[in-house]
This record gives structure tokens, sequence and C-alpha cells, in this order.
């Protein structure tokens, strides 16, 4: 379980977390893990030392069978793109298989199906705000009937995977993606500022220039084509967590590809196993690794 509890965790930190929160806190699990992956890194860092034991390290082993998922066309590289459309499929099972038991608190007739109207009663009993209400109900709806890929008007199995992580499908994202972009662009120009991202705003309206300072990195690079300001595309590969993977995985070929092909071959990543430790790569490759009944 401690394993099933760690993917989770994974894409929790990728995914809309604030969704899966309101919808679980009465339980109290999930909003622990609240924040994106700036709380894990914490965790990890304080957990530095036993990272840094041998019970933590991939085995050559491990990195062989990891190459070979990766390296899609078998030409015994992992190129930057293979190592991405493994990481979407992955977190396409990773969240199928949490499946059903997402709904459990939902499901209220126990048909293992969820109805929009079991979803939006839950939503309407567990409301912070009345205002915010009608907002949330228009946005879970479009997510429900996006999710409802055969139309049927009841979400099973992997339909209900994308209600809650919607990076799993493109519709629901493009969806999550408008509300959040509605909810954070204050001036409603469609495109979202340094303070509008971070919410980053003083009791008086202004920007709050320190903590803004302390997140420029994280910004830049989200800021693709550099304009200073995110549009939905750039907020789109946030929300969806590929932001994220894509660093750790950059990192990864940062220190591992030593031809400069932008691709790993087993010896490469082979040579890298020590350098990585403790790099968000590491993290990310153990994670797939040690998946139940992967390896
Ligand atoms: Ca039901
Ligand atoms: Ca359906
Ligand atoms: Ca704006
Ligand atoms: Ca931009």
């Amino acid at each position: 379980m401690a394993k099933l509890a760690a993917v989770l965790l994974w894409a929790l930190a990728l995914t809309s977390v604030q969704n899966v929160v309101s919808m679980d806190d009465e339980d109290g699990d999930w909003s622990d893990w609240g924040g994106r992956s700036g709380r894990r890194q914490d965790v990890m860092d304080d957990q530095d030392q036993e990272v840094n034991s041998n019970e933590e390290r991939l085995t050559a082993g491990q990195l062989k069978v990891l190459l070979q998922k990766f390296d899609a066309n078998k030409d015994g590289k992992a190129t930057m793109q293979e190592i991405m459309a493994f990481a979407h499929e992955q977190r396409k099972k990773e969240t199928e298989m949490a499946g059903i038991g997402l709904i459990e608190d939902m499901d209220t007739d126990k048909d293992n199906q969820l109805s929009l109207d079991e979803h939006l009663n839950h939503l309407t009993k567990h409301a912070m705000s009345w205002r915010e209400l009608e907002k949330e109900v228009a946005i879970e709806t479009a997510k429900f009937r996006a999710a409802d890929e055969n139309g049927d008007e009841v979400l099973t199995s992997s339909e209900i995977a994308a209600l809650f992580f919607p990076e799993v499908s493109a519709k629901v994202l493009a969806i999550s993606v408008q509300a959040n972009m509605q909810m954070k662009d204050k001036d409603g120009d469609g495109k979202l500022t340094p303070a509008e991202f971070w919410g980053a705003f003083n009791e008086d309206g202004t920007a709050d220039v320190m903590l803004i300072a302390d997140m420029a990195e994280d910004f830049k690079k989200l800021d693709k084509d550099g304009d200073g300001l995110l549009n939905a595309g750039e907020l789109g590969a946030w929300e969806s967590g590929t932001f994220h993977t894509e660093l750790a995985m950059l990192k990864l070929m940062e220190i591992a590809d030593k031809d400069g092909d932008m691709a790993a071959t087993f010896q490469e990543l082979e040579n890298a196993r020590e350098l990585i430790l403790s790099t968000d790569a590491q993290y990310q490759l153990m994670e797939w690794a040690e998946l139940p009944g992967e390896l």
C-alpha cells in the first residue's frame, strides 16, 4: 500500500490538488498532501541522508527495465519525447488504478458508477462558500461531461480517473485549465502575470514583490515563449504535471547524455546512476521503477 500511496502522492502533487482536497476533506488524508511538488521536495530534502543510503538507489536492473519501457522505437536509447510519452501513459495507468476507490464517498447508490447528481450533491454538501458554489457547479458539470467519454451520463472506471486527474484527458484538462485561468486572471486579459499566477497580492492589492522574486525561477521555466506572462498552453503544462516531469527528465538528460544527442543509452544512464542521487530525476525514476507489479 505504501507504494500505491507514493504513486498517488506523485499524481496528486502534479494535478489540480484543490479539487480532490475539497471533495475528500472530511477524511483529512488528502489535505495533508496539499501543495505541489514544493511540499514534497521539502520532505525529500529532509530525507537526503536516507536517500543516499543503498536502499533508495536504483539498481542497474531497474534502469535496464525502465529504458526498455521508455524506448518505444527499440533503438536502445531513450529520447525526451519517448520518456514524456511513457510518463503520460504511466500517469493514466496510475490514476485508473485508483478508479472506483475515488468515488467511495460520492457513490450514494453504490452502483460503482458516478452520476452527475451524485457528483454535484457531494460538491454541494462540502461547499465552503455559497458564492463560489455556482461557479464550481458549472465547472464540475463541464468536467463531468468531458470525462464521460461514451456519453451515457455516468462515469465508470477509467472515466472516473479523468474527473479527478484532468491531466489524463485532454478534454477535461482544457476545462480545468480554462477555469483556473479565469480564477487567477485578475485583469481578464487571458494571460497571467507572476502575481496573478501565484496569487501573490498584498492586502492593498499590490503585487507581493518578495514572494514573486522567490518564485521567479519556476515562473521563467514555465514561460516558454519568454513574454513574461503565462498563456493557457503554458498554464496547461503546469496543471498537467508535464512541467515537473519534464524538468526532472531534462535534468536526467543533462547529467546522462554525454554525447549530446538528447537520448540516453543504458550505459549513459548507468554512468549517471550515482550522479542523479537526490535529484528530482532520481525520485521520478524510483517511482516508475517501484510501481507495483511493474518490475
Ligand atoms: Ca452511483
Ligand atoms: Ca460514461
Ligand atoms: Ca492577466
Ligand atoms: Ca508566456
